[in-house]
C-alpha cells in the first residue's frame, strides 16, 4: 500500500455478527485505522454497535501469529511456509494413502470469507473425496438449515430487514437481539417509535436486555418451545387466520402436523410454565396480525429439539399463509458474519456446493462435472461433535482447524482436548498465536485478519457485501484461500490455480447458475450475473441481495419438485438430560453485550472490557441460598462432563432452576472458566446441533482464603493463584484474583506476584494484618505502574476510578491521597461500573443524573450524560435503571 492511499477510507463489512454492517475504515499507518459506520450500506445506514465502533482497538500486531510454526520435540518453532506446508501435505497424504480419505477432516468457520470457504469445500468434497468438512455453523445455524430444508426443500430465509420496518408484530424467540444483533434490534426499536402499535414479544427463559422493550415477555421453561408453537398452530388452525387457499394450493402435510400439535392453551401454560393470560395474549395477537415476523436464533437452534423448534415456528407461518409477502415470515437470524456464505458454498458435512444436495446422485455428478474433479464425496461426512469423537477414537487421524476455536466452543470441550492430543496431525490456521486450540497444533499457519483479508460475506438477509483490505499483510500471514490452494497444489490437485480471490468468487457465482433451470436442477440461490465481474467490478461490488431482484417465495413456489411447502409434524419432547439428583439446576449459556466468542479479537479492546470484566454465573437468589453460594463470591459449576469456576451474580433475569454462564472466557483469559467443558454433548438428531442451552449442573461454593484484584501495566505470571481472570484495560491488564493459600507476609507476597525486584521501589502500602486486608500501589517515575487490593471477602473497591489513573503520566497528589482507599477523595468522582462503553459512562454517573435531575426517559439520560448517544447498545440497561426508579426501587449507589 503506498503513502498516497494511506489516508483514503475503505468501505468494508464488520467481521462480527450476521447483521453485516457496512464499515468505513481509514488507515492510520500500517497497523491502525479509525472506523465509522458506512452511511451508504443498506444493512446499517451508518450505524454501528459498540463492538463495531471499537474495531479500531482490535488492530495491531500484539499477540498476532505472524509466521508459520511446526512442532518439533514437543515445542512449536518458526518455520518457512514451504517447510510447514510440505510437512502438513506429506503427513496428510500418507494418512489418506494408508487409511482412506475419511481419515482426514477440515473443521472450518462461518467467519471465513465465501472465497476461503468455497476452496475448503472444493478441496475436501471434490479432491480429497470425503465430506469430512464441518464448520462451527454446526453449532449455530444447522438446525435452521435443516428446518428450512424440511419445510421449503431448500435452505432459504424468506425475510428482508426492510420487512421489520413495516411489520405489525415481531416475535423474538431465543434471541437476545439487543446484545447479539444490536443494529437489527435498533431497527426494530425505530419501527416501534414510528408505529407504537408494533407489538414486540420476546420468548426467552431469561429476562434479557431485549425484554426491556417488549410488550410481552414469555419466560418459557427451557426447552419447551415446541409445545408453545404447537399450541399456536392448533389455535391458529381454529381461528380466522387460517389461509385455506394457501394451504390447499401451496402446502402439504397439515393434517399430520396438527395431529401431533394438538394441545390446549391451558396445557401449554402448564408445560411451558407460563401464565395462561400471557399465552392467550400471544396467540390472539399472532392470529389477529397479518404482518408478523418471527425472528429466532440460538435459544431455538441450539437444542436437542432444535430442528423441530424451527419447523414448529415455520408451521405457524404456513398455516396463516404468512410467508413470501412484505412485512412477514419466519426469520432465522444468523450469528456469524458469513454463516450464510458458508451455506451458499455448502460448507456443512451433509451439503454440497451451491444449494445442491450431497445425497442426490445427479447433484453430485453435476458438481463433479462443473469442477472437473477426480472424485466427489458420495456420503455425508462427520458432523462437528461426531468428528471430534472420531478423532479421539482414532478413526479420523488428521484435522485442519481453520478460523474457529473448538477447545473452547464445542460441547464437552475436555473431550476435544483429548481428541486433539491424540490426533496424528493437527493443523491450525489462525490470526492470533495463543489460543486454547492452537496449543495442540503440530503445524500452525498465520492467516490474514479482518482489515487485511479481502473477499465477500453474506448476511442474515442474503446480502452479499465486500470485506475489503485496508491494511498491508503483516509478517508472513496469507489469505486462508491461498493457504488452502497452496496445500491442494502440493497434493497434486489441479483446479486451485487462482491468482486472485475475485476468480474464486466468479467460479462460485458460475456454479450457482450451473444447470439452474426448471426441469434440471433449479435452486433459488442463483448469482450467475455476478460471474462476469472483472477484477475492477469485483473490487467495486456494491452490497447485493439474492435472489437478485425478487422476494423469496413471492410466487409461493417452494423448492420441492411439486413446488409445495411442507408442514412438518413436531412431536414435542423434553431435553435428553433433565435436572435432578446431583445436578439440580439447568445451565444455559450465551453471549454478553461487548465480547465476541472466545475473545481473541474483542478481548484486545479496552473500550469493550468495562461492561463485563469477568465471567459470572447468574442464578436466582433462592437457588443461591440452597446451594450455599453468595453474590460476589465464587462458585464451582459442575456437570457430569466437566466444571468451571465463576463469580456469583444475581442479575435479576433468571427464573428459579436455571443458571446462566457466558461463553467467552477460556484458558487464555481465566484460570477455569471454559464453560464448554461443562456442556453436555447431546445433539439434535436431524441437524447434529448441540444442546448448548440445557445441561444439568450443580453449583457449590468455591471456598477461598482471599479475594483480590490487580491492575498492572505489565502482564503477571499467575501459576500460583487458584483463581484468576484477565481483561485488557486502557494501558493496563486487569486481573481478578482469589487464592486458597494463607498469605504470610503480604508485602513479600505482593512484590513477588507483581514481579518487583527493586528494593527502592515507590511502594504505597496499607496492611490490616489481623483482618487480612492489604493494599499496595507501585509508582514508577510518579506514574502509577501497578496496584493490588486484597481482602478475605469480595468487598473490594470499585475498579473504575483506579483504572482511570492509568490514563495519566503522573499520579497527582490529590489522587495519591485516595489511591489506597481505592476511591477519590472528591465526592462523585467515582463513576461506577461501565454501562455505556462508547463514552465510558459508569452506572453511578447515570444513577446520579437520574436522581438529581429527575430524568424520565432514555433520551433525557443521553442528553445529560451522553450515555447511549452513540451506538445505543446500552439503551436497554439505561431503561432498566429508569424503570427501577419509577417502581420506587433504590438505585444502585
Ligand atoms: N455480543 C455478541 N454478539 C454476538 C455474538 C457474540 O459472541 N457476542 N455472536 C454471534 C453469533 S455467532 C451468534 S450465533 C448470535 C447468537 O445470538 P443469540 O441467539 O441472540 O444469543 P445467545 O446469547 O446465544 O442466546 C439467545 C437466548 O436464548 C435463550 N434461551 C436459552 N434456552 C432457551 C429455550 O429453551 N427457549 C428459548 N426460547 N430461548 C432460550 C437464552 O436465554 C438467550 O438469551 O450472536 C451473534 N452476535
Ligand atoms: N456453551 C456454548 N458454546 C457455544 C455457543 C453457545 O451459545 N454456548 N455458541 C456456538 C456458536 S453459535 C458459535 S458461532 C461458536 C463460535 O465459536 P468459535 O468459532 O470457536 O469462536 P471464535 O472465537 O470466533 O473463533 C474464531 C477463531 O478464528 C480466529 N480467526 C479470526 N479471523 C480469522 C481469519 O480470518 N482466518 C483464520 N484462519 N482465523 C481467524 C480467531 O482468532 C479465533 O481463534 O461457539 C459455539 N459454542
Ligand atoms: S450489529 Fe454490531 S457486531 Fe453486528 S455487524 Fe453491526 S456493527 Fe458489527
Ligand atoms: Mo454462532
Amino acid at each position: 500500500m503506498n503513502l498516497s492511499q494511506e489516508h483514503l477510507s475503505v468501505c468494508t463489512t464488520c467481521p462480527y455478527c450476521g447483521v453485516g454492517c457496512g464499515v468505513k475504515a481509514t488507515p492510520q499507518g500500517p497497523q491502525a485505522a479509525t472506523v465509522t459506520g458506512d452511511a451508504a450500506h443498506p444493512s446499517n445506514f451508518g450505524k454501528l454497535c459498540v463492538k463495531g465502533s471499537a474495531l479500531g482497538e482490535t488492530l495491531g500486531l500484539d499477540g498476532r501469529l505472524l509466521h508459520p510454526q511446526v512442532r518439533e520435540d514437543g515445542q512449536l518453532r518458526q518455520a518457512s511456509w514451504d517447510e510447514a506446508l510440505d510437512r502438513a501435505a506429506t503427513q496428510w497424504r500418507a494418512i489418506v494413502d494408508e487409511h482412506g480419505p475419511d481419515a482426514v477432516a477440515l473443521y472450518v468457520s462461518g467467519q471465513l470469507l465465501t472465497e476461503d470457504y468455497y476452496v475448503a469445500n472444493k478441496l475436501m468434497k471434490g479432491y480429497v473425496g470425503s465430506a469430512n468438512i464441518d464448520t462451527n455453523s454446526r453449532l449455530c445455524m444447522s438446525s435452521a438449515v435443516a428446518g428450512h430444508k424440511r419445510a421449503f426443500g431448500e435452505d432459504l430465509v424468506p425475510v428482508n430487514y426492510e420487512d421489520l420496518d413495516i411489520a405489525d408484530m415481531v416475535v423474538l424467540v431465543g434471541s437476545n437481539t439487543a446484545w447479539c444483533h444490536p443494529i437489527l434490534f435498533q431497527r426494530i426499536l425505530r419501527a416501534k417509535e414510528a408505529r407504537p402499535h408494533l407489538k414486540i414479544v420476546v420468548i426467552d427463559p431469561r429476562r434479557t436486555a431485549t425484554c426491556e422493550v417488549a410488550d410481552l415477555h414469555l419466560p418459557v421453561k427451557p426447552g419447551t418451545d415446541v409445545w408453545l408453537f404447537n399450541g399456536l398452530l392448533s389455535y391458529l388452525s381454529r381461528s380466522s387466520a387460517v389461509d385455506a387457499a394457501f394451504i390447499a394450493n401451496h402446502t402439504r402435510g397439515l393434517t399430520d402436523a396438527l395431529e401431533v400439535a394438538e394441545i390446549t392453551p391451558e396445557e401449554v401454560a402448564q408445560t411451558c410454565r407460563l401464565k395462561l393470560d400471557d399465552v392467550l395474549d400471544f396467540y390472539e395477537a399472532f392470529a389477529a396480525t397479518a404482518k408478523v415476523i418471527t425472528g429466532f436464533s440460538m435459544g431455538v437452534n441450539q437444542s436437542s429439539a432444535g430442528t423441530d423448534k424451527v419447523n414448529a415456528i415455520i408451521n405457524c407461518h404456513l398455516v396463516a399463509g404468512r410467508i413470501g409477502k412484505p412485512g412477514m415470515g419466519p426469520f432465522s437470524i444468523t450469528g456469524q458474519p458469513n454463516a450464510m456464505g458458508g451455506r451458499e458454498v455448502g460448507g456443512l458435512a451433509n451439503m454440497l456446493a451451491a444449494h445442491l444436495d450431497l445425497d442426490q446422485p445427479t447433484h453430485r455428478a453435476a458438481v463433479q462435472g462443473f469442477w472437473g474433479s477426480p472424485r466427489i464425496a458420495d456420503k455425508p461426512g462427520l458432523k462437528a461433535v461426531d468428528l471430534f469423537q472420531a478423532i479421539e477414537t482414532g478413526r479420523v487421524k488428521a484435522v485442519w482447524v481453520i478460523a474457529t476455536n473448538p477447545v473452547v466452543s464445542l460441547p464437552e470441550a475436555d473431550q476435544v482436548r483429548r481428541a486433539l492430543a491424540k490426533a496424528e496431525l493437527v493443523i491450525a490456521s489462525d490470526v492470533v498465536a495463543g489460543t486454547d486450540t492452537n496449543a495442540f497444533a503440530h503445524v500452525l499457519l498465520p492467516a490474514l485478519a479482518w482489515g487485511e483479508k479481502d473477499g465477500t460475506v453474506t448476511n442474515s438477509e442474503r446480502r452479499i457485501s465486500r470485506q475489503r483490505a485496508f491494511l498491508p499483510a503483516p509478517g508472513e500471514a496469507r489469505a486462508d484461500w491461498q493457504i488452502l490452494s497452496d496445500f491442494a497444489q502440493r497434493l497434486g490437485y489441479d483446479g486451485f490455480g487462482w491468482s486472485h480471490q475475485g476468480e474464486i468468487f466468479a467460479e462460485h457465482a458460475r456454479l450457482s447458475a450451473w444447470r439452474n433451470v426448471p426441469g434440471d436442477l433449479p435452486r433459488a440461490f442463483e448469482i450467475g450475473a455476478l460471474a462476469a465481474l472483472d477484477r475492477a467490478g469485483y473490487d467495486a461490488l456494491e452490497p447485493v441481495q439474492w435472489p437478485i431482484g425478487r422476494r423469496v417465495f413471492a410466487d409461493h413456489q417452494f423448492s420441492f419438485p411439486d413446488g409445495r411447502a411442507r408442514f412438518v409434524p413436531t412431536a414435542p419432547r423434553l431435553p435428553v438430560h433433565m435436572a435432578g439428583g446431583d445436578y439440580p439446576l439447568v445451565l444455559n449459556t450465551g453471549r454478553v453485550r461487548d465480547q465476541w466468542h472466545t475473545m481473541t479479537r474483542t478481548g484486545r479492546a479496552p473500550t469493550l472490557a468495562g461492561h463485563t470484566p469477568e465471567s459470572f454465573v447468574d442464578l436466582h437468589p433462592q437457588d443461591a441460598l440452597l446451594c450455599g453460594v453468595k453474590e460476589g463470591e465464587l462458585a464451582r459449576i459442575a456437570s457430569q462432563w466437566g466444571s468451571v469456576v465463576a463469580r456469583v451474580r444475581h442479575g435479576g433475569g433468571i427464573a428459579r432452576g436455571s443458571v446462566f454462564i457466558p461463553i467467552h472466557w477460556n484458558g487464555q483469559t481465566a484460570s477455569d472458566a471454559r464453560v464448554g467443558a461443562v456442556v453436555n454433548p447431546v445433539v439434535d438428531p436431524v441437524s447434529g446441533e448441540p444442546e448448548f442451552k440445557h445441561t444439568p449442573v450443580s453449583v457449590d461454593r468455591f471456598p477461598v482464603q482471599w479475594h483480590g484484584f490487580v491492575l498492572s501495566r505489565t502482564p503477571l505470571g499467575l501459576d500460583t493463584v487458584a483463581y484468576w481472570t484477565r481483561v485488557q484495560g486502557a494501558g493496563f491488564n486487569r486481573y481478578e484474583l482469589a487464592g486458597r493459600n494463607r498469605i504470610g507476609d503480604f508485602g513479600t507476597w505482593a512484590r513477588e506476584l507483581l514481579a518487583i525486584d527493586d528494593e527502592e521501589a515507590d511502594w504505597l502500602e496499607y496492611a490490616d494484618r489481623s483482618n487480612g486486608v492489604y493494599r499496595a500501589v507501585h509508582v514508577v517515575n510518579d506514574r502509577i505502574e501497578q496496584c493490588i487490593f486484597v481482602s478475605p471477602r469480595p468487598d473490594l473497591p470499585e475498579r473504575a476510578w483506579l483504572a482511570s489513573l492509568f490514563a495519566h503520566d503522573v499520579l497527582v497528589d490529590a489522587d495519591r491521597a485516595g489511591v489506597l482507599a481505592g476511591r477519590p477523595l472528591a465526592q462523585g468522582a467515582d463513576t461506577g461500573p461501565t454501562v455505556c462503553s462508547c463514552f465510558g459512562v459508569g452506572r453511578n454517573t447515570i444513577c446520579n443524573a437520574i436522581r438529581d435531575q429527575d430524568l424520565k426517559t432514555t433520551a433525557e439520560v443521553t442528553a445529560c450524560t451522553k450515555a447511549g448517544g452513540n451506538c445505543g447498545s446500552c439503551v436497554p440497561e439505561i431503561r432498566q435503571l429508569l424503570t427501577q426508579r419509577q417502581v420506587g426501587q433504590q438505585l444502585p449507589a
